[in-house]
């Protein structure tokens, strides 16, 4: 089918499907139609989204929704999952495929969630499934009351070690306010304070002297590749689990741009990723896995979330059949190569970013130098039509609410189809408005970390150039709605 056709199928289906929502609730219908507006009118820069294609779109919107299907294909809580067990398993094989793993669980309904499941999946491999061998026991229900106590002791005291939140990790590796820096003993390993990189010396040393059960690698605000074969091998050393949170990356996997000792799934035990993100696919998680943690992994639903969610799933088989394209590869070095170009356009105007440069999606820059906190910066930035979010930076003086820093990423508006000039011109533009903002005051007349003063004139003049780059490239070209 032609581009065109396509593009014409697309708005007749939603031009429809707005008109039956309208007869319900038409503030629904009505922000609907102006989200597409917004997003289609915006510099979407925001580094872990993405637009997802109009196939897996309308995909997530069918009675799929309907059915409940806890459990795994082929061995469900609930009758009448046939169409279920295929959608299911499509996904899975596609995503196997895609990441050449053994294993890949597709029920998550976040990231969050399949990290939450891999952890189980690991206390469940390494401590429970021991020592219910070692007890005789089937299963917990077997287990005397001491017994028990004493697995639910092991199951609290085990250490997990992750990258810190201002580094650039996830919340869920380890901080200390999340669930996974209560569930487990936690330590952080950080970045050198010199080249903000990672550096494998201090986890190895960290990883030697802590011991931790599991050892996560992975990032959502770090601005260069990781080896997650040396990641492996500090792992073996210490006898810890690799898992590793390819959330951010997974479309740069999938489209081989990370390969060798960049790809972590071959080198991971466990690899988690949401499905929303560079990889252009519908909102959700996965897991993948080596064999030996299949069966715990399958086991995430009922026992950690809660029924899958089956027109997700089949929307992600949808994407992931996208991916499975060579085209896929193209985009997915687009979005590596409009980074660089990005980054250029920062540093030749003398803007600092962290770790001097980017080699993969992200774009972090430190925004102190134009005087302002990332909370400022990217009010300014949004009043100009720039969506942006403030990210903290390494030992970050503003902490993590105002922050120091502006995270950027190129998926989305690769996906729109832009390239070096336009990333170019994009930076040319955020420069604008940062360097004609100043920080405002409180209504005492005090240092403000939030308000701000854009000089007049410069919003409309920037919102006037990003349009520019945006009618050229437009968002689901042909979709037109009335
Ligand atoms: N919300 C995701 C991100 O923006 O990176 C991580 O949870």
């Amino acid at each position: 089918m032609t581009d065109a056709s396509l593009s014409q199928l697309t708005s007749g289906a939603y031009e429809q499907a707005l008109k039956v929502i309208e007869s319900v609730e038409p503030r629904i219908a009505a922000a609907t139609r102006q989200e597409l507006a917004d997003q289609r009118g915006s510099l979407k820069l925001i580094a872990s989204e993405n637009y997802a294609s109009p196939a897996v779109l309308l995909t997530m919107g069918t009675w799929f929704s309907d059915k409940y299907a806890e459990g795994t294909v082929g061995h469900r809580f609930y009758a009448a999952c046939q169409n279920v067990d295929t959608v299911e398993a499509l996904a899975a094989e596609h995503a196997r495929e895609l990441f050449g793993a053994p294993y890949a669980y597709v029920q998550p309904h976040s990231g969050i969630d399949a990290n939450l499941v891999a952890f189980w999946s690991i206390l469940a491999n390494r401590i429970e499934t021991p020592a219910l061998k070692k007890l005789g026991a089937k299963n917990v229900n077997e287990l005397t009351e001491a017994d028990w106590e004493s697995l639910r002791h092991e199951f609290g005291n085990q250490r997990l070690l992750g990258m810190s939140l201002d580094a650039g990790g996830h919340l869920t590796h380890g901080f200390r306010p999340n669930i996974s820096g209560k569930m487990f003993h936690q330590q952080q390993y950080g970045t050198d304070p010199e080249t903000g990189l990672l550096d494998y010396d201090q986890v190895a040393a960290k990883a030697r002297e802590f011991k931790p059960l599991v050892l996560v690698a992975g990032y959502s605000a770090y601005p260069r590749r990781v080896n997650f074969a040396k990641m492996r091998e500090i792992a073996d050393e210490v006898g810890a689990v690799l898992m590793v949170d390819m959330a951010h990356f997974a479309g740069l996997v999938a489209g081989k741009v990370f390969s060798g000792d960049e790809d972590p799934v071959p080198h991971a035990h466990i690899t988690t990723t949401t499905t929303h993100k560079s990889l252009r696919g519908p909102r959700g998680g996965m897991v993948l896995a080596q064999e030996e943690f299949a069966a715990d992994v399958d086991r995430g639903c009922p026992m950690v979330l809660g029924g899958p969610l089956s027109h997700m799933m089949a929307a992600k088989a949808v994407a992931f059949a996208e991916a499975r394209r060579p085209e896929f590869q193209t985009y997915a070095q687009a979005i590596a190569d409009n980074a660089q170009s990005l980054a250029e356009g920062f540093l030749k105007r003398d803007a600092r970013l962290v770790t001097g440069g980017t080699d993969n999606h992200i774009v972090l820059l430190d925004v102190s130098g134009f005087g302002l906190t990332g909370r400022q910066a990217e009010s300014a930035l949004l009043d100009a039509g720039v969506v942006t979010n403030r990210n903290s930076i390494p030992s970050d003086p503003n902490g993590a609410w105002y922050t120091s820093g502006v995270r950027l990423g190129t998926p989305a508006l690769t996906t729109r189809g832009f390239g070096h000039e336009e990333f170019d011109r994009v930076a040319e533009l955020m420069i604008e408005v940062l360097s004609n903002t100043q920080p405002g005051t409180t209504k005492a007349g005090e240092p403000s970390k939030a308000s701000y003063v854009l000089a007049d004139g410069v919003a409309e003049r920037v919102q006037a150039g990003a349009d520019e780059l945006l009618d050229k490239n437009p968002l689901y070209p042909g979709l037109e709605l009335s």
